[in-house]
């Protein structure tokens, strides 16, 4: 009984930016009397069947976007005879849905660190459950990831998970939902050996895939003294000490290193953080600004965001700090007018955002978002190949709609041309090599280049482009400096390297 690890994917560039971190957590978690599990990342290359035999296993993890592919990869094995296991968020949250359209055998719902081999074990006897309940597992007992099986010069960047979780509760956003909102961290120790690994095999550039890399802000802290509420002050103040501890072991690893993370803007506030943020390299976060006006906030539930001038204070803030900011904004918001895209490039500049992202508002399952628009669309949704737009993932993808909130006032049309508008103005040439100058040297300067124009090609896959002439060139394009720009990103593997 072999096993198979597959991330789907209908597009496959040979190289990736990211690793799919689950992938090698579950291979971790495969007990060693299997053997290695075969490891397949689709956005490298597509799955060849003929390897999976009868009596195999295959597990698909799937997130929304790809969950339609996971369910070909999925009946395709059951054909062969092999059991086919979902996980991912998208299963956890549909967990009907793998059985109707992918073959399943059976799915796992939430982490699958410990439950996997559980299922495993169920399918050699020939006795798979239906669903397995993964829960949501405490920070000790998330597994590293079996970087040993990493296939060589394909990724541009690591991925290490340090917490999981958000106190947070944005309507756009299913993982305070899915992930829960107590943040889970994990030991310090587990976290950094996996980064002296992976610095070991020559990578430098590590992305902290966390939900939020800061889950307890100052105000947090001041509430609970204020409220003389001594068992939470003294939880929130342990999980933030684990934060600075971390940061300080990062800190000790080589000074090439460079770590990027998503946080939430109020650690602009918290000067001893930032401070510790890039002592310990960590020169890149993701902020969700998502809205410049007050009612854009109130809109998506995050009203511990700023507005106007005192936005562009914080965000320059994490700048001047050392830390780059990917900014990511959201548009089609019902308070949204036409007005709204210039304000918000214009915030994106003055507050001098290294990236920015540009998303229209988009129901994805377990938002409450998406349950407001399902609940509003109802049995009167628009069916396209017999599949409500609901369903959207079940329609195949070149007819596949883009689903979009409506939207008071603006065309679905009229939004993802200016936000299209706005994307283009952000990563113009001039606009991209002038914000280059972040970098010292005229290397760095050209990988600021690359990597910004390969984002924004990227982007038009999953992101706003619906014209599919568009979509392909931008996939072409991505393609072709995929591989040049890895070479910016690799280091001199370093086998000495000191363990944690
Ligand atoms: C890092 C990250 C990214 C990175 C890296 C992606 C990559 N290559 O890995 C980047 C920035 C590129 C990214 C991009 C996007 N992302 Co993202 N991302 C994340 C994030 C923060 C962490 C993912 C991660 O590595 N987790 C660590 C691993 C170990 O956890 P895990 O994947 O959940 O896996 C565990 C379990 O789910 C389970 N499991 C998973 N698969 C399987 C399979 C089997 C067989 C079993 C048994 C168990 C199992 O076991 C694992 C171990 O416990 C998640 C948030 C989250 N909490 O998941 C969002 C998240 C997955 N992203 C999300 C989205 C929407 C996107 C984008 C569409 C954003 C955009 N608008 O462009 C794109 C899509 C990219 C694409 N086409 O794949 C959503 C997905 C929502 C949904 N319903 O599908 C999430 C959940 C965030 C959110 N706000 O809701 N993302
Ligand atoms: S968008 Fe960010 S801050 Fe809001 S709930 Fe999701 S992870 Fe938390």
């Amino acid at each position: 009984m072999r096993i198979h690890l597959i991330n789907p994917s209908d597009v496959s560039f040979g190289a990736a930016v990211i690793t799919p971190r689950w992938l090698y957590v579950l291979a971790a978690a495969t007990p060693a009397a299997y053997g290695d599990p075969q490891v397949i990342d689709e956005t490298l290359e597509q799955i060849d069947m003929s390897t999976v035999s009868k009596g195999d296993v295959i597990g698909i993890g799937i997130h929304t976007l790809n969950a339609l592919r996971g369910y070909e990869v999925g009946r395709a094995a059951r054909a062969r005879g092999a059991h086919a296991i979902y996980g991912g968020i998208h299963s956890s949250l549909f967990p009907d849905e793998p059985f109707e359209h992918g073959g399943a055998h059976a799915v796992v719902k939430g982490d699958g660190d410990r439950v996997w081999p559980i299922a495993l074990n169920d399918c050699k006897n020939g006795t798979p459950q239906r669903v397995y309940e993964g829960g949501k597992i405490e920070g000790a007992a998330m597994l590293q990831a079996r970087w040993d099986l990493l296939p060589r010069d394909k990724y541009m960047i690591a991925s290490v998970q340090t917490v999981r979780g958000c106190p947070k509760h944005c309507s756009f956003c299913s993982v305070w939902r899915t992930d829960g909102q107590k943040p889970r961290q994990r030991g310090v120790d587990s976290v950094v050996s996996e980064i002296v690994e992976l610095r070991r095999r020559g990578f430098r550039f590590v992305a902290l895939a966390d939900d939020n890399f800061y889950p307890v802000t100052l105000t947090d802290i001041a509430m609970a003294e204020r409220q003389n509420n001594l068992p939470r002050l003294e939880q929130l103040r342990s999980l933030r000490a684990e934060r600075f501890e971390l940061m300080a072991r990062l800190a000790e690893l080589p000074s090439d290193m460079v770590f990027f993370t998503q946080i939430t803007m109020e650690a602009a506030e918290d000067d001893a953080f930032l401070d510790a943020m890039r002592k310990a390299n960590i020169k890149g976060a993701l902020v969700g600004v998502e809205a410049v006006t007050p009612e854009g906030l109130k809109d998506v539930y995050k009203g511990f965001n700023e507005v106007g001038e005192a936005l562009v204070q914080r965000l320059r803030k994490f700048r001047e700090r050392g830390v780059y900011v990917l900014g990511s904004f959201i548009f089609g918001l019902p308070s949204d007018r036409p007005s709204t895209f210039d304000a918000t490039a214009d915030v994106a500049e003055r507050a001098e955002l290294a990236f920015a992202q540009f998303v229209m508002l988009t129901p994805y399952p377990g938002t409450i978002d998406f349950e407001a628009w399902e609940k509003k669309v109802g049995i009167q949704a628009k069916k396209v190949a017999g599949i409500p737009v609901t369903r959207h993932w079940l329609i195949p993808q070149e007819n596949r709609p883009k689903v979009y909130a409506p939207h008071p006032v603006m065309t679905p049309d009229e939004i993802r041309a200016r936000t299209q508008a706005v994307w283009d103005r952000f990563y113009s040439l001039r606009r991209v090599w002038e914000r280059s100058k972040c970098t010292r040297s005229l290397r760095s300067r050209l990988a600021f280049v690359l990597i910004s124009k390969l984002y924004r090609q990227m982007y038009a896959n999953t992101g706003i482009a619906t014209d599919s002439a568009r979509v392909n060139r931008a996939n072409r394009w991505a393609r072709l400096i995929a591989r040049p720009c890895r070479r910016l990103f690799i280091a001199r593997p370093l086998p000495e390297l000191k363990g944690a």
